[in-house]
């Protein structure tokens, strides 16, 4: 007897610089694809709440030390720890939302100026993880980033960081292999941003199908 395949969740990540608006445009999201009665997960990261996100976490706020390269695995463990979880729920048809990814990871780390530290090296542990069948980077200038007021007071919410960050950013989105990624302004208001997410979300969930099986990162 033949049995429905259960259509698969889509993998949606949410990169951009801080001040971009990812998490309101995340919860934004989870809303309406909950309204819409889809399946959906919403996660982020760092997800503070595990043993390795609470060393993050401490190392975040100045409360400890650690070298370049052992935060940086420390961040790619915390997305190791739930890349199972993740595939199952995909599998389930659930959609899942990701708040920061394997960009966040390898840009923020090679922003730091390490000359042993390079955007190529800090990728490498992220080959293998759950690759995400679209990428929105919310974009959004200094200027704009500016208008909304100071940054908080951890670790690299600084103007010099901040900017590294952007260019690395950048860069990525180059990247030939970077073809799911879509950049979206966010420098408008609140809900004309999130109806520019929302439609190519819905396109994604809709050919899951025609991509085939979730891929992983290379
Ligand atoms: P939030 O402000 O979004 O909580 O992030 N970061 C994040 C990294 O350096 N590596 C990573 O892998 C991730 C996911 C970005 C806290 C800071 O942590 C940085 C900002
Ligand atoms: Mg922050």
């Amino acid at each position: 007897m033949a049995h429905d395949k259960i259509k698969r969740g889509a993998l949606v990540v949410v990169e951009g610089l801080d001040r971009a608006g990812k998490s309101s445009q995340c919860e934004l999201l989870y809303r309406s694809l909950l309204d819409m009665n889809y399946k959906t997960e919403y996660i982020r990261f760092p997800d503070r709440s595990t043993p390795i996100g609470k060393q993050i976490d401490s190392y975040l706020r100045g409360q400890s030390q650690l070298g370049d390269h052992s935060i940086h695995l420390l961040f790619s463990a915390n997305r190791w720890e739930v890349a199972q979880s993740i595939q199952d729920d995909i599998a389930k048809g659930i959609t899942v939302i990701v708040d920061r990814y394997s960009y966040s990871g390898a840009v923020y780390s090679a922003a730091k100026g390490n000359p042993n530290l390079s955007l190529h090296w800090a990728w490498q542990p992220e080959v293998g993880l759950p690759r995400p069948d679209l990428c929105l980077f919310l974009s959004i200038s200094p200027e704009e980033a500016a208008k909304r007021g100071g940054y908080g007071v951890e670790r690299y919410e600084t103007d010099s960081m901040q900017k590294r960050v952007r260019d690395l950013f950048l860069s990525l989105l180059d990247l030939p292999h970077n073809d799911e990624i879509c950049v979206i302004d966010a420098g408008r208001p609140v809900d004309e941003v999130a109806q520019d997410i929302l439609e190519p979300v819905l396109e994604c969930m809709k050919n899951v199908d025609s991509i085939g099986s979730l891929k992983k990162l290379a």
